[in-house]
């Protein structure tokens, strides 16, 4: 969605780059917001991911080192990820992982569960990444009172006079300034551990095969960071019961039902969560959300300059609806800490 046009003679030269040239047809493809992602038809009858890594946002040579680190060793271990073809910043070409489906909303529960599964194996394979630690290709990526400090700045810089128009949210957010804190500094005390992590586990950045076979893509955050935040975005996304950019906040809410499914199918794959970790796995789920609603308000008060837009008024819609998301996890917060307490015996 959103992104700049592409004439076809770029991208032919693009494919030129990495050795293709039998080209069908090259066509926009995907939901995700940040890179430029097509699908590749060739003369052959094989499928290609044409990408071009957003070059605003990303190192593009740290990235490669990171893509081709995660991807080679978790070839090398036997696991299905993305395989990649070629690469010449800033493009580059996966495999398509063909009869694999996305989906931006969760159906039913047994989806939430494997979207949780899925990303607690992505950690447990990953746990054991020989050496030197994976670079921290956005630093303070996750790390929420940053991202309030941004935010602030955005409210300065106030683009097109925005900031009127967005008294409410800005009244919702300072009810969580005093809380934002709490997973970074129980990581600088050491009470949660670093570790390789996702960071981006929407659930459109999972794919699943009509057999329930699932594969982790989009592995550009994939560096050090906390369980939780990868945790916290899953419910975010895959306990919603409408996509993240509903404007009709009525259809805005978490799923119990998906709630449960996640911590389930969560709780059974990562067995390497420690005593904190558990005790602070409904708190990340509000926590997430209300991290990704003051980015995309930020990037509406900025001007709509990092995430992709479809229309002007879009990442405010987007913002609205994850701070509706967030105080729906409230409203069941009593619930949904009982939950966690079934399945890892805490409160
Ligand atoms: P972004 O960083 O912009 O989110 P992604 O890498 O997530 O980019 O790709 C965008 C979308 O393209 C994904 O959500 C998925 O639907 C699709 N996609 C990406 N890689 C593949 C692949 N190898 N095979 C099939 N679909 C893919
Ligand atoms: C972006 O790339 P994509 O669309 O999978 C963003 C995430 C946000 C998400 C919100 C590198 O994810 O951090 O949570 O949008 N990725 C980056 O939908 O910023
Ligand atoms: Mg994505």
């Amino acid at each position: 969605m959103g992104g700049r046009t592409f004439p076809r003679e770029e991208l032919d030269a693009a494919l030129a780059s990495m050795g293709v040239t039998d080209q069908t047809d090259v066509s926009r493809y995907g939901s995700g917001h940040i890179n430029d992602t097509f699908k590749v038809e060739t003369r052959r009858g094989t499928r290609l991911i044409l990408q071009r890594v957003n070059t605003d946002i990303f190192d593009v040579d740290v990235l490669k080192r990171n893509i081709l680190r995660v991807t080679e060793f978790l070839k090398a271990k036997g696991v299905k990820s993305l395989e990649v073809l070629g690469y010449e910043n800033p493009w580059r070409l996966y495999a398509f992982l063909d009869g694999y489906t996305s989906r931006d909303v969760v159906e039913e529960p047994g989806q939430a569960y494997a979207v949780a599964r899925a990303f607690a194996k992505f950690q447990n394979d990953c746990a054991d990444i020989p050496s030197p630690r994976l670079e921290e290709i956005i630093p303070k990526f996750h790390d929420t009172p940053d991202r309030l400090r941004l935010l602030d700045e955005a409210a300065e810089r106030n683009f097109e006079g925005r900031l009127a128009k967005v008294g409410p949210e800005m009244e919702f957010v300072d009810t969580w300034r005093g809380m934002a804190s709490r997973i970074v500094d129980l990581m600088a005390s050491g009470d949660i551990p670093e570790r390789v992590t996702h960071n981006d586990t929407k659930i459109n950045n999972v794919l699943v095969a009509p057999d329930g076979e699932a594969v982790v893509i989009d592995l550009d955050t994939t560096m050090p960071g906390s369980a939780l935040y990868d945790f916290g975005d899953m419910v975010r996304t895959s306990s919603a019961a409408a996509a993240e950019d509903e404007a009709d906040l009525a259809k805005v809410y978490s799923k119990k039902e998906y709630f449960e499914a996640l911590v389930k199918g969560y709780l059974e794959g990562a067995a390497f969560l420690n005593e904190a970790e558990r005790a602070n796995l409904a708190f990340a789920g509000r926590l997430s959300t209300f991290e990704v609603g003051i980015r995309f308000l930020a990037d509406y008060l900025n001007g709509d300059t990092y995430f992709h837009t479809a229309y002007p008024d879009h990442n405010l819609v987007r913002a609205r609806n994850q701070f509706r998301m967030v105080r729906s996890m409230e409203e069941q917060r009593g619930e949904f800490e009982a939950i966690v307490a079934k399945y890892a015996g805490h409160v």
